[in-house]
């Protein structure tokens, strides 16, 4: 557990949130509920940087659970924002900055033909699902455990032993109705999806997963597993959804699925797409985007959908993306890490295991391969949590649950990724 007494005022303002705000959060992923003990209050973020209300600083590898790719606070992105303002926050009518952004979009994801802008991943997944079925005129959906696609009732569900599963809410408030037509199945099982095809292939309206996995710690998918979706999905006609809301503009310009060589029907976004301000976005092919409201029947709406500071935002991030063009230095990055980690736990012959897609990475304190969500939750989250109150005492703010990947920006220096690696030698030799 932290002392506190590094950070005296975050956990006076902890106190005083916990009186107005459930856990003193505004989203339990910051509660650290897995690690124990308090959050930093954070003052600001620059760079590759988090300053907490203490005067602490920390090397970040949140980055706002992954919108800053570029960093908190790039110029480019601030003065976007900053000129945006000047005219005015929201409308509630149609601006030209929406369709710059779906233009841009479009232009990099080669699968979306169109796109609707929303807040939030979870509004994109949750009319993506809605559209799916909308456009299949079916209802059962297909998603996998341990992937996470926001709070949205019918996906909030866990797989019981990893075999074909009839849904069962894993939040109190979802009515058993809700998902009662999600089928919840081991991620890279190709012999589980074969079989639920087999068993439901005409009721399948959609299969939804992470192409590479970040809400059970980073997995990686075979490429088997991902081909056995296209074929079936193709097969039986079914809508197959890439959640990109992480891995989109994370692990390569064109997403994850220009990477893993997949094309789906329809692609969530989120995260970067926003730069840190609350962007969501679902798009995928015509035919099927055309049976949303107003040209179809699927309803979906939005009062701040395509807000002209949010898309400047979004905007500018991946322009400055497009110029810069990070990702061979972010790979770098993120490999100079991986190694070392991977060196200072065999130093402390603490066994791990690290899976990293681009500069998304997750460290599992564990003795197998992490392939699932059975594995995955096999890690030592014991060792994790000691793991995660010793590196956040020399500064570096990891994300606070095994099950969640970390991220390198591109302004984090070989410098900065060294003194990472001395503070992991330092805190791996205690636990
Ligand atoms: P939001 O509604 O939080 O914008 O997006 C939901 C979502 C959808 N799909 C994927 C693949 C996601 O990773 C997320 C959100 N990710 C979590 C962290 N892994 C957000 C952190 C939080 O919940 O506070």
């Amino acid at each position: 557990m932290t002392d506190t007494s590094q950070r005296p005022n975050s956990a006076l303002q902890f106190a005083r949130a916990n009186k107005s705000i459930p856990g003193g959060v505004n989203s339990p992923a910051r509660a650290f509920g897995a690690v124990g003990g308090t959050p930093p209050f954070i003052a600001r973020g620059e760079g590759p940087f988090l300053f907490d209300i203490d005067g602490n600083k920390y090397i970040d590898y949140i980055g706002s659970w992954g919108p800053h790719i570029l960093g908190h606070r790039h110029p480019a992105i601030i003065k976007a924002i900053q000129a945006a303002l000047e005219t005015g926050t929201s409308f509630g009518a149609p601006t030209v900055a929406e369709s710059d952004l779906a233009e841009l979009v479009i232009s990099l994801v080669p699968s979306i033909e169109k796109v609707r802008m929303v807040n939030s991943g979870t509004e994109a997944t949750m009319s993506a699902i809605r559209l799916a079925r909308g456009f299949t005129g079916r209802d059962t959906v297909i998603k996998f455990a341990g992937c996470y696609h926001g709070h949205v009732d019918s996906l909030l569900v866990q797989a019981g032993s990893g075999a074909l599963t009839l849904g069962t809410p894993s939040s109190p408030g979802v009515p058993a109705g809700c998902t009662s037509d999600t089928l919840v199945l081991p991620y890279n099982n190709v012999p589980a999806v074969t079989e639920a095809f087999e068993k439901n292939g005409d009721k399948l309206a959609a299969i939804i997963l992470e192409p590479v996995c970040g809400n059970m710690g980073c997995v990686i998918p075979s490429d088997a597993f991902l081909q056995a979706l296209r074929q079936l999905c193709t097969a039986h006609g079914c809508v197959l959804i890439f959640d990109e809301v992480m891995t989109g503009f994370r692990v390569g310009m064109n997403c994850a699925q220009e990477r893993l060589g997949i094309t789906p029907d329809l692609t969530t976004l989120g995260k970067i797409l926003g730069g840190g301000m609350p962007v969501g976005a679902y798009g995928g092919r015509a035919d099927i985007m055309d049976a949303v409201s107003p040209v179809g029947a699927v309803y979906q709406a939005g009062t701040l959908s395509g807000n002209p500071v949010a898309m400047a935002s979004g905007l500018a991030t991946l322009q400055q993306l497009k110029a810069d063009n990070p990702y061979p230095q972010l790979e770098e990055r993120a490999n100079q890490l991986a190694d070392g980690l991977l060196d200072a736990a065999a130093q402390a012959a603490i066994p791990v295991q690290i899976n990293r897609v681009g500069s998304m990475l997750t460290m599992f304190f564990n003795e197998q391969p992490v392939t699932d969500f059975m594995t995955a939750t096999a890690s030592d989250t014991e060792k994790f949590s000691k793991w995660f109150h010793g590196m956040l005492d020399r500064g570096i703010y990891l994300p606070c649950s095994q099950y969640e990947a970390l991220f390198v920006s591109a302004t984090h220096t070989t410098e900065l990724i060294d003194e990472t690696i001395q503070a992991a030698r330092e805190v791996l030799a205690t636990i």
